[in-house]
């Protein structure tokens, strides 16, 4: 892997970027930001522009995942917003949360999946869940970027259905001993810990902290993705794994522990997906400014207007529901069926944007020279992953009706 790094490293450019972003906010909703977090938001979008958008073309190209951005993103309080100062974290709301995602996404998806997991995925349960042994061992190094962490819930077999899982662990007095695979891990070749979900003897699920090195333990990479190409994704491959037993995460167990920490990454992926929906509609609007056909500018003909109305009434419908989201996050009151309506309309109406937005710039649309192809292939994932949006349909279906519909 290391090998393989280094070839495409030499490849990637860091390319001069002159970045003129605009968010849109038709409905002051900086009004209802505070300063802190309009002071997070324009550090964040000035690190993107600084770090990410010269390198990101390059990476996604190449399939290239650039790991030096693990160390910066720590450097920068990326990972664990929320988690307290005392391990490391943040010590942030769910809105600053949200808006640190939004502005990565601005730039990547896959960006802000490596943000996503090492905060929502493998800090936030090890916090909740972990021993205060785990804790210190784990959390400072995982908030600095010291180590980077993956989290292991998919099987080849179990993906929208994870209760089904096959992975499973032995008491052996001593240790526990941890067999079964899992499948589309994002990081996993690159990970120092991995939080694991898997069933004791008696078909519980817990989760286990395996680390990079333990005896009969691989993580291979999944090749020939189309989609989130600046992220490394892989499997896990757990062989007869010596687990030491002070690895068990010990304050929950059932298939709602991992459901939780799912909760706290579909949030922030409803705020992510709306960035790169920003960046689609800012793109398509400047463009259709500059871009002169039967002498006139494409933004002063009718069927431009309309696309560009459309796409702004989506983001700020989005953008209402993602802060009403936050505040009911921050108060602990937010339901996993209002998280499943966030994330799968954010995701929906940032793949329509970016849809619309490449068709509006022409043939330009599908280069590199503009970030929309890339954006959209990457929201073909986002779509997917952390429940589908035909899951998160059947979530809602079944808080309406109190009928489950994916059994
Ligand atoms: P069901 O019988 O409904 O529930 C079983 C237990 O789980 C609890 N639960 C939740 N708890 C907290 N939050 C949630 N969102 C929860 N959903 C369910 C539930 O209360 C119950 O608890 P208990 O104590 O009564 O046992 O479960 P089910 O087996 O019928 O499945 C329900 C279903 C289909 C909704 C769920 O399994 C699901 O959401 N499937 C989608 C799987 C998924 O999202 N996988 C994501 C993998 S990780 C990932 O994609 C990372 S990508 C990261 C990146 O790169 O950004
Ligand atoms: P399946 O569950 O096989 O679903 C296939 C299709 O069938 C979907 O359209 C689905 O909506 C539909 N379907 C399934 N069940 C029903 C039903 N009951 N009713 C109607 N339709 C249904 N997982 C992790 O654990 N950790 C990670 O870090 C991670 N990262 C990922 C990164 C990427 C790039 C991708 C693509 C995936 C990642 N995943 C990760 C896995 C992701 O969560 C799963 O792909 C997702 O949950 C869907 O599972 P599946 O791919 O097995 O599809």
């Amino acid at each position: 892997m290391s090998e393989i790094l280094a070839d495409q490293n030499s490849k990637i450019r860091h390319r001069t970027i002159v970045d003129a972003f605009q968010s849109p906010d038709f409905y002051g909703i900086d009004d209802l930001l505070t300063e802190e977090h309009k002071m997070i938001r324009s550090t964040i979008r000035e690190f993107v522009g600084r770090e990410i958008l010269p390198i990101i073309q390059d990476c996604a190209e190449y399939n290239h995942f650039p790991q030096e951005i693990v160390r910066k993103f720590g450097q920068m309080g990326i990972f664990g917003p929320t988690v307290s100062t005392e391990y490391g974290g943040g010590g942030l709301d769910y809105i600053s949360y949200g808006l640190i995602m939004q502005e990565i996404e601005r730039g990547d998806s896959g960006m802000r999946s490596t943000a996503s997991v090492q905060s929502s995925l493998v800090m936030f349960p090890i916090y909740k869940y972990g021993s205060e042994e785990q804790k210190r061992k784990f959390l400072p190094k995982l908030a600095s970027g010291e180590m980077l962490g993956c989290f292991g819930l998919t099987e080849p077999n179990f993906g929208s259905n994870p209760s089904g899982m096959l992975s499973n662990f032995k008491d052996m007095g001593d240790h526990y001993l941890l067999n079964g695979s899992k499948m589309w891990i994002t990081n996993s070749p690159l990970a120092d810990v991995a939080v694991v979900w898997a069933k004791s003897e008696e078909g519980r699920i817990h989760g286990l902290i395996v680390e990079r090195g333990m005896e009969g333990f691989s993580a291979p990479v999944i090749h020939d993705k189309w989609s989130l190409r600046a992220s490394v994704t892989g499997e896990l491959v757990f062989d007869n794994v010596k687990v030491p037993k002070t690895n068990l995460l010990p304050g929950r167990s059932g298939l709602g522990a991992p459901m939780s920490c799912l909760d706290s990454a579909r949030y922030g992926i409803s705020w992510g997906a709306l960035g790169a929906a920003m960046d689609c509609y800012d793109t398509a609007l400047r463009y259709s400014l500059e871009r002169i056909q039967f002498d006139k500018p494409l933004a002063a003909f009718q069927l431009t207007q309309k696309k560009l109305a459309e796409m702004l009434t989506e983001i700020t419908k989005a953008q209402l529901v993602c802060w009403r989201l936050g505040t009911l996050m921050n108060a602990g009151k937010a339901s996993s069926a209002q998280i499943s309506l966030a994330k799968r309309n954010s995701v929906e109406i940032a793949l329509d944007i970016a849809r619309e937005a490449r068709q509006m710039l022409g043939g330009m649309g599908i280069t590199g020279e503009y970030p929309i192809m890339r954006h959209m292939m990457n929201l073909e994932s986002v779509l997917t992953y952390e429940g589908t949006h035909d899951i998160h349909l059947l979530i809602l279906g079944n808080h309406i009706t109190g009928i489950a519909a994916f059994k």
